[in-house]
C-alpha cells in the first residue's frame, strides 16, 4: 500500500485519467477528494470506487479557471479529510481546431483551464502544504505535447509546455518545504479529450502506427506512474517529467 493514511487530491477527478489516478490512489491505500465540472454522476462513479476501496471519498465541483475554485477545493478537501499529502493537477481540455481560423476565446479558454487552472491549484496545495510542515509531492498532467507538435493543437501545446515548466520552477520553490513537484507526460491516451479525433479510422491507424508498443494509451497506464511520483519510492525525484507514451515520442522511423 503505497499511500495508506495520505490524503490524495486530484482535479478532473471524474473522468478519463483523472478518475483512473483517484481510484488507483484508493487502492494504495489513500483517501481521495477529487475537483471536477459537469456531469455529477461521473464523479459519483469515481465516489463509489473509493468507497469500495474503502476509503473517503468526496467531491466538489468547481471550474480550475476560476482562481477562487483552488482555495475551496483545498479548503473542503482539507476540512473533510484533514489534509493534502499529494496534489495531481490534472483538469485539462483539447478542443482540436486548426491554426489560422482559430477563435479568441477558444485559444483563452485552453489556456485558462490547462495552465492558469494548473497554476492556481498548485499553488493553492503548496500553501496547505506548506502549512501542514510535513511535505508533500504535487504532479501535474504534462503531455508528449509539451515536446512536440500538432496541427490542430497550436492554443494547447504551449500550456503543456507550461505545466512542464510550472513543475520545474515549483520545484525549486517548494524543495526546502520538502515537497516534490514532478510532470508526467502522458501520449495518446484514448479519453473524452480526443475521443472524437479518434473516431477518425485514419488518425487513430496513424497514432497507433506511431507507437512502437502497439497500441494507444488508456487512463489506467497512468496510475503506476502517478503512484510512484506520489509515494516515498520517490522520495528524491523532484523537477522531473516522466513519459507515459508507448514510445511514440522516440518514434521517429
Ligand atoms: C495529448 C496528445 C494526444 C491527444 C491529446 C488530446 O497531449 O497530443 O495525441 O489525443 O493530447
Amino acid at each position: 500500500m503505497l499511500l495508506e493514511g495520505k490524503t490524495v487530491l486530484v482535479t478532473g477527478g471524474s473522468a478519463g485519467i483523472g478518475q483512473a489516478i483517484a481510484i488507483g490512489a484508493a487502492r494504495q491505500g489513500a483517501d481521495v477528494a477529487i475537483n471536477f465540472v459537469g456531469d455529477d454522476s461521473k464523479a459519483q462513479e469515481t465516489l463509489v470506487q473509493v468507497r469500495q476501496a474503502g476509503r473517503k471519498a468526496l467531491a466538489v465541483k468547481g471550474d480550475v479557471a476560476i482562481p477562487e475554485t483552488a482555495d475551496r477545493f483545498i479548503a473542503e478537501a482539507t476540512d473533510a479529510l484533514g489534509g493534502v499529502d499529494v496534489f495531481v493537477s490534472n483538469a485539462g481540455i483539447c478542443p482540436f481546431h486548426a491554426f489560422l481560423d482559430m477563435p479568441p476565446e477558444t485559444v483563452d479558454r485552453t489556456v485558462q483551464v490547462n495552465l492558469l487552472g494548473a497554476y492556481y491549484m498548485v499553488q493553492a496545495a503548496a500553501r496547505q502544504m506548506v502549512s501542514q510542515k510535513r511535505g508533500g509531492s504535487i504532479i501535474a498532467m504534462s503531455s508528449i505535447s509539451a515536446l512536440v507538435g500538432g496541427e490542430f493543437q497550436t492554443h494547447y501545446t504551449p500550456t503543456k509546455a507550461g505545466v512542464l515548466s510550472l513543475m520545474q520552477s515549483a520545484a525549486i520553490a517548494l524543495g526546502k518545504h520538502g515537497i516534490r513537484c514532478n510532470a508526467l507526460l502522458p501520449g495518446t491516451i484514448e479519453t473524452d479529450i480526443n475521443r472524437e479525433d479518434l473516431s477518425d479510422p485514419r488518425k487513430r491507424e496513424y497514432m497507433e502506427s506511431r507507437t512502437p508498443l502497439g497500441r494507444l494509451g488508456e487512463p489506467e497506464d497512468l496510475v503506476g506512474p502517478a503512484m510512484f511520483l506520489a509515494s516515498d519510492m520517490a522520495r528524491y525525484v523532484t523537477g522531473a517529467a516522466l513519459l507515459v507514451d508507448g514510445g511514440m515520442y522516440v518514434n521517429l522511423q
